[in-house]
C-alpha cells in the first residue's frame, strides 16, 4: 500500500526527481519498519512508502524478485536497493551529509554507532518478550529477569548519553540515527507500562511526542491486521 510522498520541510529531493521508495511491513508490529521510516525522515528524503505483507507466500516470492534479501525494510533510491536499517542509516548519512544524521563530534559519532549497533544486534529478551504493538496497552505486564537486564542496560545507555550530551535527545538537541534505533524501545516501554527513572521517562516522552512518531502511530492504529502471535496475553 503506497502513501503520499514525504514532501515536508525537510525534503531534499529536487522537484521532478522520482521519489525514493521505502518498503515496510506492518506499522503496528514492525520495529524495523519504524526505524527505516524515521531514518528516511531524518535524512529529509522525499519518499513513497510501500507496505507489503511479508508473511504471504506470493508476496514473498514477488519481494525476492526485487531485492536480494527478504528483510524489510528496504530503501530504493537512485537505482540502488539498500536493506538492513544500519546500512540504510549509513547510506543516508553518506548521501545526505547536510542532514547531520550522526553527531558532528568524532567521539559522539563513535558512541552513536556503538549504541546503534548494540540495539541492532542485541536485547533479544526484550524483543522476544515485549513485541512492538502500537495498538495495545498492557499495564502490569510481567517482566522476566532477562528482560529486566535488557531494560537496565538500555537505561544505562540513555542516562550516559543524556548526561554527557545534555538531551533532550541522545546526542543533544538534534535527533540522530541512535534515536531512530531506540524509538521502538520507547513504544515498547509505553505499551507494557515499563517503569523508568525520571531521566529515561523524559527521554521516552520526548521521542513519543515527535511529530513523525505521532504520524506513524496514527497510521498504525488504522491498520486492520492483527497478528495473533504478537498479541501476547500472559495468564497467571
Ligand atoms: N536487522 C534487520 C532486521 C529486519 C527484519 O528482521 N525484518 C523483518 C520484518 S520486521 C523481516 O523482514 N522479516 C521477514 C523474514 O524474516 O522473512 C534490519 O536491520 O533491517
Amino acid at each position: 500500500m503506497a502513501t503520499a510522498p514525504h514532501t515536508g520541510p525537510g525534503a531534499v529531493t529536487p522537484p521532478g526527481t522520482p521519489p525514493a521508495t521505502l518498503v515496510i511491513s506492518s506499522r503496528n508490529y514492525s520495529s524495523w519498519s519504524l526505524r527505516g521510516w524515521l531514518l528516511v525522515r531524518l535524512a529529509g528524503l522525499a519518499c513513497d512508502v510501500r507496505r507489503v505483507e511479508s508473511t504471504d507466500a506470493v508476496a514473498r516470492a514477488e519481494l525476492l524478485l526485487q531485492t536480494a534479501s527478504i528483510r524489510i525494510p528496504w530503501l530504493e533510491h537512485e537505482g540502488l536497493v539498500i536493506w538492513d536499517v544500519l546500512a540504510i542509516a549509513e547510506y543516508l548519512h553518506e548521501r545526505f551529509p547536510a542532514a547531520q544524521m550522526m553527531p558532528g563530534d568524532r567521539a559522539a559519532r563513535a558512541r552513536c554507532r556503538a549504541i546503534s549497533g548494540e540495539m541492532h544486534a542485541g536485547f533479544n529478551a526484550l524483543r522476544a518478550s515485549l513485541p512492538v504493538n502500537l495498538h495495545a496497552f498492557r499495564p502490569n505486564f510481567p517482566i522476566w529477569s532477562g528482560v529486566r537486564a535488557d531494560i537496565s542496560r538500555i537505561e544505562e545507555i540513555w542516562r550516559e548519553c543524556l548526561a554527557e550530551w545534555g538531551g533532550p535527545y541522545l546526542f543533544g538537541a538534534r535527533l540522530s540515527v541512535a534515536d531512530a534505533m531506540y524509538a521502538p524501545v520507547c513504544t515498547r516501554f509505553a505499551t507494557y507500562d515499563v517503569t523508568l527513572d525520571r531521566v529515561c521517562e523524559a527521554y521516552k516522552a520526548a521521542i513519543l511526542a515527535l511529530p513523525d512518531m505521532r504520524d506513524w502511530t496514527d497510521e498504525a492504529k488504522q491498520e486492520p491486521d492483527e497478528v495473533s502471535e504478537l498479541e501476547v496475553e500472559v495468564e497467571f
